[in-house]
């Protein structure tokens, strides 16, 4: 099964939106299978954004995403890359359509609340750098047990 890594940027978190974000990806049909809240260390904020180290945003980059806590999780379901991409919005949160998290809540690009990997391969990737093999759970849902 696809899997796919979110992280809850600082801002997101200090802005009180953790409930209101898990809930849309909850709602969507996806299955968490990890998370953790965590500030990050210089080392893993700088492994995270490895292939912006030369853009001139970097520091400033790593400055922000190590400022506070952030809520790192591990999502799953079919699509769910190219899907969660979807839900979050376009990288400027000015150009994101209303109804996606960085459209209904962000202004600024640097601070655009959320991160979600792009392709299966930064995926792969961010879930093993965020998370070690014991912490994720597999778990299927099964709502009908709880009903009857
Ligand atoms: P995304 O995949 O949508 O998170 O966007 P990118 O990987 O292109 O950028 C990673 C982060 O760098 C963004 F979340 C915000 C930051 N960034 C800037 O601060 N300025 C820029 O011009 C581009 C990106």
């Amino acid at each position: 099964m696809e899997r796919t890594f979110l992280a809850i940027k600082p801002d997101g978190v200090q802005r009180g939106l953790v409930g209101e974000i898990i809930r849309r990806f909850e709602t969507k049909g996806f299955t968490l299978v990890g998370l953790k809240f965590l500030k990050p260390s210089r080392e893993l904020a700088e492994a995270h954004y490895d292939v912006h180290r030369e853009r001139p945003f970097f520091a400033g980059l790593v400055e922000f995403i190590t400022s506070g806590p952030v809520v790192a999780m591990v999502w799953e379901g079919d699509g769910v890359i190219a899907s969660a991409r979807k839900i979050i919005g376009a990288t400027n949160p000015l150009n994101a359509e209303p109804g996606t998290i960085r459209g209904d809540f962000g202004v600024n690009i640097g601070r655009n609340i959320i991160h979600g990997s792009d392709a299966p391969e930064t995926a792969q990737k961010e879930v093993s750098l965020w998370f070690k093999e014991d912490e994720l759970v597999d778990w299927q849902p099964d709502i009908m047990r709880w009903l009857h």
